[in-house]
């Protein structure tokens, strides 16, 4: 079982897609481990996207990030941390698959609602980054046997 962290933006918080995006991880079959709504500090934002902290939009995906408040989760499934970014769709919205969650929500690249670890490795270190330990509840879904052969 892997776990990945995904985050919904300031723009899918605002915009009122919180129940749209956890409906469709959660019809997939995924298992929700940890999640929280909150402001996130420009130490944060920027340690999450120190990746990107010499690409030119960075410093606006900073200002983005930290301009309101955004869910925080952790989800949990079967090589779920590539499943996720399936489901989520390509960087850019208006060539992400119609199906996807960036594919039916977003237009621009700068505004594309959710984020999703790009790796396993990369899932660890945002997981640990964003959540305490105490915060991931370890349970085993009713529904396992109906997912999984
Ligand atoms: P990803 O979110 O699909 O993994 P990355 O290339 O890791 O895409 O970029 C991280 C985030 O930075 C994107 O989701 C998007 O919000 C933002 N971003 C990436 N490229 C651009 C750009 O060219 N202009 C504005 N924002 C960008
Ligand atoms: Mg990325």
């Amino acid at each position: 079982m892997e776990r990945t962290f995904i985050m919904i933006k300031p723009d899918g918080v605002q915009r009122g897609l919180v129940g749209d995006v956890i409906g469709r991880f959660e019809r997939k079959g995924f298992t929700l481990v940890g999640m929280k709504l909150m402001a996130v500090s420009r130490e944060l934002a920027e340690k999450h996207y120190d990746v990107h902290k010499d690409k030119p939009f960075f410093g606006g995906l900073v200002d983005f990030i930290t301009s309101s408040p955004v869910v925080a989760m952790v989800w949990e499934g079967d090589s779920v941390v590539a499943s996720a970014r399936t489901l989520i769709g390509a960087t850019n919205p208006i060539s992400s698959a119609p199906g996807t969650i960036r594919g039916d929500f977003g237009i621009t690249i700068g505004r594309n609602l959710i984020h999703g670890s790009d790796a396993v490795e990369t899932a660890q270190r945002e997981i640990a980054l964003w959540f305490h330990e105490a915060e991931l509840a370890s349970w085993a879904p009713a529904t396992k046997d109906w997912l999984y052969e």
